[in-house]
C-alpha cells in the first residue's frame, strides 16, 4: 500500500506513522508513506494557501489553485489513477467494511482541508471519495486521514504479525470482542473467570459469544441490525438482556 497524504502539516502525519504498527510496516517494505505540504504548490511569494471566502462569513478556505496543483502532481508520480479521498465531516462515515475495502487499493491519496474547508472547485475536479471519522468537528482532517490509514494499514497483508491479526476482534460479524485476561490467576483480589481455566474448549466458546453479546447490547446495541445472530444467540439474549429491540 503506498499512502500519499496532501497536508500543511506533513510532519504531523510522518512522526504518526513513522510509529508503532505502522512504522514497522514501513520499515519492512508493506507500506510507503508520502505527505506532501501543500505549501508548496503556493503560488505567491508568501506561501498562503488560504483566502476570506466569496460571500462572507466566517473562517478562511483553503484556495483551488495548490490544492489542484498538488493532485496533478500527484497522480504523475502514481502508478494507477489513485482514489483521492477528501477528509471532511460531511463525508461518509468511516467503519471496519470500508477498512478493509480501502485495503485492497494499491495507492490511496489523503487530502486534507484546515480552515474552513477548501475551495469547492478543487473538490469537484480532483476527489472521489468523502470520509468523515465520526460525528464531532475537528480542526484539520490529518487526524481523521491518521486514524483511516492506522485501520486500512491493519488490514494490508503481512502488516500484522499471527499473534496480532486475531480472527475474534471487535467488529467481526458486527459484535464487539469478549474480555480478555492473561497471567496472574488472581489480581488485586479479582480472579479470572473460572471458565477460562477450565480448558473444556466448547463451554469457553460459548462464554466468549455470550459476553460478546452481552457487551455489544450493553454498549452498541445499533450493531444487532447488521449481525448475523443464530438461534442459540437470540435465545441468550432474549433470557439475559431486559428490553432489548433487535
Ligand atoms: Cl474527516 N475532518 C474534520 N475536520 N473533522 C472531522 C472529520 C474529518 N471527521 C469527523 N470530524
Amino acid at each position: 500500500m503506498d499512502y500519499y497524504v496532501l497536508t500543511l502539516f506533513p510532519e504531523m502525519i510522518e512522526a504518526c506513522m513513522k510509529t508503532s504498527i505502522t512504522g514497522r510496516a514501513i520499515n519492512n517494505g508493506y507500506i510507503t508513506m508520502n505527505a506532501v505540504n501543500i505549501r508548496d504548490y503556493a503560488a505567491n511569494k508568501h506561501r498562503h494557501v488560504d483566502d476570506y471566502p466569496y460571500g462572507g462569513g466566517a473562517g478562511m478556505v483553503m484556495q483551488a489553485e495548490p490544492v489542484y496543483l498538488a493532485c496533478e502532481d500527484i497522480k504523475k508520480k502514481t502508478k494507477k489513477n489513485p482514489r483521492i479521498i477528501y477528509m471532511t465531516p460531511q463525508g461518509r462515515v468511516f467503519d471496519q467494511s470500508m477498512a478493509k475495502e480501502l485495503a485492497k487499493e494499491e495507492e490511496l491519496v489523503f487530502l486534507c482541508g484546515h480552515y474552513e474547508g477548501i475551495d469547492e472547485r478543487a473538490i469537484e475536479l480532483e476527489v472521489t471519495d468523502c470520509i468523515s471519522i465520526g460525528d464531532y468537528v475537528l480542526t484539520g482532517g490529518e487526524l481523521a486521514a491518521l486514524v483511516v490509514m492506522d485501520a486500512v494499514s491493519r488490514m494490508v497483508p503481512g502488516v500484522l504479525s499471527n499473534e496480532e491479526s486475531g480472527k475474534s476482534e471487535s467488529f467481526e460479524n458486527s459484535l464487539l470482542e469478549y474480555p480478555q485476561y492473561k497471567r496472574p490467576e488472581e489480581f488485586m483480589g479479582r480472579r479470572v473467570p473460572e471458565i477460562l481455566l477450565s480448558g473444556h474448549h466448547a463451554n469457553i466458546e460459548k462464554w466468549r459469544r455470550e459476553q460478546s453479546l452481552a457487551r455489544t447490547a450493553e454498549m452498541r446495541p445499533d450493531l444487532f441490525k447488521k449481525a448475523e445472530l443464530d438461534k442459540k444467540d437470540i435465545e441468550y439474549l432474549k433470557n439475559n438482556i431486559k428490553n432489548l429491540q433487535l
